[in-house]
């Protein structure tokens, strides 16, 4: 996730309420706590934006975007009532069978296939903690896994992966994780490169890019896809900038084995498809056309980097005996020479944006791009002028959107680590002195693991493994906490991953759905959907654009509570005197969500020099509107690197150097073989022009236009893509016809790790041996372990990055395809599973 924004908001919360600790109880009128709207329209939010939900007799009976701003469309947004009453949620609180029958010997080989009982809340509370409690202490602190990265939903105050991590820290803490998978190579080699991470840092703005950018390089990213979405509720504005990209005379180079949504909406765009993870090679040849020509800018290389000198010998072959000639790049890539000579001179010559996505970097070797991607545009020169150099954070979540000048949205925090004594919480364990405890702690924070290799840990306790100049021991977990995320769907190697799901004694998961994870686990806890409960968030991740309130809808269907609800009982449950510290001294949700305002309102009120104030809590909730804070005109010209390209001295990147670090003597010094000091083409496990392949198509998984990951597939909104009935997979037309596939044709995609069914479209729209299946369908096996809905992550390698990074490599992949023969099984991914009489 969006970890380095989280910390961020989650420092800036702790800051705030340490600032105003007085601030303890509030009052509520009975209107403001119960009041649910009968009939009318009431503002929500989601990760989709911001939305109007209409009630009828009680009912949500339709949902829309609260405004448009553009004319690219968002359907996400009209499908919130499908998510309240859908058949697929999980109703009351359920254990499987084995476990419940024998908490201590609980077959776990049955797990995703044992049937389920029904159980008394009450009795779920006492089990988990009874069972958390006996984890720890017969196998140690180091035991329990509950990092649990995703997409939970938005809502500072129900944020269950934060809610989770603070009951699990009070009750002696956890296994946590590094980095997350949406950015695991690209934030940790940019960090080396240019001192910051990048992904999630404001980007030079839309205005200063429509200005004056000449060209712009849409280079492994889909914005009008991923757009739609925002890790705080997406704003409107940024397919509005797309709008405008579209209208001016810029020229757009889109550079993807797919023509995306976004090469289709620009349809007049320059689309190149190059083979999937050769955008290295790509670069290179680029970068070596423009060092013979002389077209680079060698007092940009002077005053703003280091090591050139030491990356030009690689550059120019007498490293390694190879040239980087636009020759050798066209015969990795197979985009050929002219155009990799053209496309360098042409963003040399013109003021150039290159906006990466995040795809290329999701790859084996995915941090050499990226590293190439900043060498590149530093021989350009312009890195820090108006609407030049590059972006990783265009396509998301509002990258480039000005920043507003207003309040923001603290949020719930983690807490630190308590320490229980005889069921009865004791203190923090930093004031506690105990040699034994100690040990353990310092064990526990040198466990946290990248993200992506969890399945890795789980069937190698005590592996060693590199990690980014450190050496990272992988712990024996016992006990696997969920809450807020699809953790079998995310995984690559989903194979791997359900074999790595066997090894933990006890598997917990919060969930509003039977999602293929909460079927995998052994206690299943009901959750309220967004719309069943209060909260607020910021809307724009970068633009901070408005505060919306998230509010309730409808009252809390079945016997779902809320995540807050169910950490607080297990609290209770745990030990005496820890429900206080967790709720502190019993807020409710509410509670939380006006004292997350009142502080954002205390810090702009009292600025006068602002020039806007925020109402009254109780008000501004009672009134059904969001708050909007305008951008500054500073931030409408903002150039990223601005500040330092006009001076470096005084305003030095967070590299070593300072500069940006085409050579890193850093990581150099890790001595890694799949990671050196500088750039370079090191070939992916899997690609199109490895010798020896093992199957004959490249296959890209990325980010579903319909959904976010997994969200959403349990609605209608998949009639409207789903072919054959199931997830849609592209294949070129050239391929399609060899073999003998058409369109709405039931396929079989293998390799040597599993095999799916997907239904084919059949397309020019995409490269030759190249077929995109998105992520996110519902893992759903048949007996065999084929996966009837079309879940790519059967397919992926779970394989790191690098030692630099371990980051997920999901878009390095070969497959094979094939016509399904034979009778289509049927779909069981949205039924509920088994349960027993
Ligand atoms: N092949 C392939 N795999 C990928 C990727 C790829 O590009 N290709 N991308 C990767 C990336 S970048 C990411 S970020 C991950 C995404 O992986 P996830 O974040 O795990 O995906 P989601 O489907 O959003 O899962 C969120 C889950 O949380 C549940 N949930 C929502 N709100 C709440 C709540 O309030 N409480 C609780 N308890 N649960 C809640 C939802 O019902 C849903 O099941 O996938 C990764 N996997
Ligand atoms: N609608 C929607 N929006 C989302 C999400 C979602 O699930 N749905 N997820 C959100 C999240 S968590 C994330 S991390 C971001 C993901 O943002 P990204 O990672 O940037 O998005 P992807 O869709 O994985 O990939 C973008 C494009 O890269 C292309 N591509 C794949 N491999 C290569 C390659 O080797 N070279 C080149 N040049 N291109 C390649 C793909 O075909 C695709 O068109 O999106 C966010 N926004
Ligand atoms: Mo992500």
């Amino acid at each position: 996730m969006n970890e380095k924004r989280r910390k961020f908001l989650k420092t800036s919360a702790l800051l705030s309420v340490a600032a105003s600790s007085n601030l303890t109880t509030f009052a509520f009128g009975d209107e403001i706590k119960t009041g649910l709207v009968k009939d009318g329209e009431v503002l929500t939010a989601a990760y989709w934006g911001m939305m109007k939900a209409t009630l009828k007799d009680g009912k949500i009976v339709g949902s829309k975007a609260f405004q448009t701003l553009s004319e690219l469309e968002n359907p996400l947004r009209d499908y919130t009532g499908e998510l309240v009453y859908n058949k697929a949620r999980v109703k009351y609180p359920m254990v499987r069978k084995s476990y419940l029958a024998n908490p201590d010997s609980p077959k776990p080989e049955l797990r995703g296939r044992d049937e389920w009982v029904r159980v008394r809340y009450e009795d779920a509370i006492k089990l988990v903690a009874r069972e958390l409690k006996k984890t720890r202490k017969q196998k140690g602190l180091s035991s329990v896994y509950a990092k649990s990265p995703a997409w939970k939903s938005s809502g500072n105050v129900h944020s269950s992966t934060t809610l989770l991590h603070r009951f699990m820290n009070l009750t002696g803490g956890f296994v946590g994780g590094l980095g997350d998978y949406s950015t695991g190579a690209g934030q940790v080699i940019m960090t080396h490169v240019t001192g910051s991470i990048e992904v999630y840092e404001q980007q030079t703005s839309w205005n200063s890019v429509l200005a004056n950018s000449k060209v712009v390089v849409i280079w492994g990213s889909d914005p009008v896809t991923t757009l739609r979405v925002g890790y705080t509720s997406a704003d409107e504005m940024a397919l509005k900038y797309l709008e405008d990209l579209k209208k001016s005379n810029i020229e757009i180079i889109i550079i993807d084995p797919v023509k995306s949504e976004t090469g289709k909406y620009f349809d007049k765009a320059k689309w190149l498809a190059p083979r999937p993870n050769t955008d290295t090679a790509m670069m290179l040849g680029m970068a070596y056309h423009l060092y013979q020509t002389g077209n680079y800018s060698k007092e940009f290389l002077e005053n703003y980097t280091v090591g050139f000198e030491k990356f030009l010998p690689y550059l120019l072959g007498e490293t390694d005996g190879t040239p980087k000639t636009p020759k050798w790049a066209s015969e990795i890539c197979t985009i050929d020479e002219e155009t990799i000579k053209q496309l360098a001179l042409k963003i040399y010559q013109n003021r150039t944006m290159i906006m990466g996505g995040w795809a290329m970097q999701r790859a084996h070797h995915g941090e050499q791009p990226y590293w190439m991607l900043v060498t590149l545009a530093a021989m350009l020169g312009q890195i820090g002028q108006p609407g030049g150099g590059f972006g990783f954070s265009y396509h998301y979540a509002g990258g480039g959107v000005p920043t507003a000048l207003g309040g923001v949205i603290g949020g719930m925090n983690p807490a630190d680590i308590g320490v229980i004594k005889d069921d009865k919480f004791i203190g923090y364990a930093k004031d506690v002195a105990d040699e034994k405890l100690k040990k353990e702690l310092d064990e526990l924070s040198h466990a946290a693991i990248p993200v992506a290799r969890v399945a890795d840990m789980l069937l190698n306790p005590g592996k060693t493994i590199d990690h980014n100049g450190t050496r990272i021991k992988y712990p024996d977990i016992d006990f696997i906490y969920w809450a807020g995320g699809n953790a079998i769907n995310h995984q690559q190697n989903i194979n791997k991953n359900v074999k790595a799901w066997q090894k933990p004694r006890t598997i917990v998961v919060n969930e509003m759905y039977w999602t293929p994870t909460a079927k995998m686990a052994d206690i299943v806890f009901p959750v309220t959907t967004p719309y069943e409960r209060n909260d607020i968030t910021m809307v724009g991740d970068y633009s901070n654009q408005y505060i919306s309130p998230i509010k309730q809808l409808v009252e809390k269907q079945f016997e779902a509570k809320d995540d807050y609800q169910i950490f607080s009982d297990l609290c209770k449950a745990y030990a005496d005197g820890l429900v206080e510290i967790y709720t502190e001294g019993g807020k409710s949700d509410l509670d939380f969500v006006k004292k997350c305002y009142d502080l954002a309102a205390k810090a702009v009120n009292g600025n006068p020099n602002l020039g806007i104030s925020m109402p009254e809590f109780n008000e501004w909730w009672s009134k059904n509107e969001a708050i909007k804070f305008e951008a500054t005109p500073e931030s409408e010209e903002w150039v990223r690197f601005g500040e330092f390209v006009e001076d470096p001295i005084l305003n030095p990147l967070g590299t070593p150097s300072g500069l940006i670090e085409i050579y890193s003597e850093t990581i150099a010094a890790m001595n890694y073989d799949d990671c050196k000091g500088h750039a370079m083409w090191i070939e992916p496990s899997e690609w199109l022009g490895m010798k020896d392949k093992p199957a004959s198509i490249h296959l890209v998984s990325p980010h579903p236009s319909n959904r976010l990951h997994s969200q959403l597939n349990q609605t209608s909104l998949r009639d409207k893509f789903s072919v054959a009935g199931r997830e849609p997979i592209v294949i070129n037309t050239k391929n399609a016809k060899a073999l003998g596939i058409k369109n709405g044709d039931l396929v079989r995609v293998y390799n040597a790790r599993g095999e799916v069914l997907a239904g084919a479209i059949v397309t020019d729209e995409i490269r030759q041996d190249v077929a995109r299946l998105a992520e996110g369908a519902w893992y759903d096996p048949d007996a065999n372990g084929l996966c009837k809905n079309g879940c790519p992550n059967v397919l992926t390698n779970d394989i790191p990055s690098s030692k630099l990074t371990n980051a997920n490599i999901a878009h390095t992949a070969l497959v094979n395809i094939e016509k399904f023969k034979g009778v289509a099984p049927k779909l069981s991914a949205f039924n509920e599973p088994k349960f027993s009489k």
